[in-house]
């Protein structure tokens, strides 16, 4: 019996954030051919905070606050998602960029293509920037490691309060996370947060975790890292990939590998869907969620889905979020929320709200 399906009370929510991530902001992103100004910018963490508090929806604190150790521990967990020549490189890269006299944003200039007969680490910096990326949508510029770093621990922080017994925890992430697999970035994300997040649980004790990525693109990185484990549950309901970002990935036959076959669903969605088409993935995945019998869900939330999201083609209604948030809810499961994607400025801090909202009220059982 799920003791939050008696109440009519929301349960209390936390929300993590830190200011870090305003040090890191893109100048530009290519659009259909042409450059024009990063989507994925700081106002976005901005008008989600504003309408947290707006609402009263809980305490909002730093990762120091509620777990001063994430400090000195943080770097070891992030090891576990990222390689360590990945992490070094993010670490040194706007350091290296500068010292060659350069102050414009770093966007990589070369990948390494398909079948090439040996690939390897070039010495470069522009060499290394093409081979730890998958597109040129993830600038770095001075702020950007501080912005990850501060970021990583906000996710972890989060994932330490769950484990801590708090049903709902909002870890308010920026940059993104899901796109960034172990050695590379792309797609706004660097450091895969859910991941980590994820991570930090199963080093807690957990022993599954089920990851739920609702942002309309596909949650590549994120599948990526688990592809080939069992520990992790990953489902994602996103955008077509024969029409959609990034493209490459997110069609439904991707089931895993190894000891992780069967334990990665894709629900693609054809460009248009709405809360009736969506409802129905959100639906069968949550029924293969329950059969794992997940000791905790990390949710990897993009409000992108949003029917007035510049660059997305769901017609979800800020009213849906709220279904969204009841309907997560009742898998009776403690919930971590990672902010990813959502770029209709003006909306993402009511359509975050609205989610957030539904999953500490879910409706009566009847
Ligand atoms: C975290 C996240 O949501 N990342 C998304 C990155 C998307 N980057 C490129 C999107 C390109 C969209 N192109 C739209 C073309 C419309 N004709
Ligand atoms: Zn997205």
């Amino acid at each position: 019996m799920n003791p939050h399906l008696d109440q009519a009370t929301p349960q209390p929510l936390i929300t993590l954030y830190s200011e870090g991530h305003h040090q890191h902001h893109g100048q530009a992103e290519l659009k259909d051919g042409q450059l024009v100004p990063c989507f994925e910018k700081p106002a976005r963490a901005d008008m989600i905070l504003a309408q947290l508090r707006e609402a009263h929806l809980g305490a909002i604190k730093t990762p120091e606050e509620v777990y001063p150790e994430v400090q000195s521990h943080w770097q070891q967990t992030l090891a576990k998602v990222h390689s360590q020549d990945y992490i070094d490189f993010l670490a040194n890269a706007w350091r290296e960029w500068s010292a060659a006299g350069h102050q414009h944003d770093m966007l990589p200039l070369a990948w390494p293509p398909r079948r090439t007969t040996s690939i390897r680490i070039p010495d470069s910096l522009d060499g290394r920037l093409g081979y730890y990326s998958f597109d040129a949508g993830a600038p770095i510029n001075a702020g950007t490691w501080p912005a990850i770093t501060d970021t990583v621990q906000v996710a972890i922080a989060a994932a330490e309060l769950l484990h801590r017994q708090q049903s709902h925890v909002f870890a308010l992430t920026r940059p993104p996370g899901h796109h960034a697999g172990r050695d590379y970035m792309g797609g706004y994300c660097y450091f895969n947060n859910a991941a980590v997040a994820a991570q930090h649980l199963l080093d807690r004790g957990a022993q599954r975790i089920a990851l739920l990525d609702v942002d309309f693109h596909h949650g590549n990185g994120t599948q990526d890292i688990f592809y080939a484990r069992d520990d992790v549950l990953f489902q994602s309901i996103h955008g077509d990939p024969r029409a959609c970002y990034p493209g490459f990935t997110g069609y439904a036959d991707e089931t895993g590998e190894g000891p992780g076959k069967g334990f990665n669903q894709n629900y693609p969605l054809l460009p248009g869907s709405d809360w009736s088409e969506w409802s129905q993935a959100l639906a069968l995945s949550i029924i293969k969620i329950n059969h794992y019998a997940a000791d905790a869900l990390v949710l990897s939330l993009g409000v992108d889905t949003f029917e007035g999201d510049p660059i997305s083609h769901f017609k979800l209604k800020s009213e849906d979020y709220i279904k969204m948030g009841q309907r997560i809810a009742e898998a009776n499961i403690p919930v971590v929320v990672i902010m990813e994607g959502g770029y209709a400025v003006e909306e993402i801090g009511l359509n975050t709200r609205n989610l957030l909202i539904g999953l500490m009220t879910p409706p009566q059982e009847s």
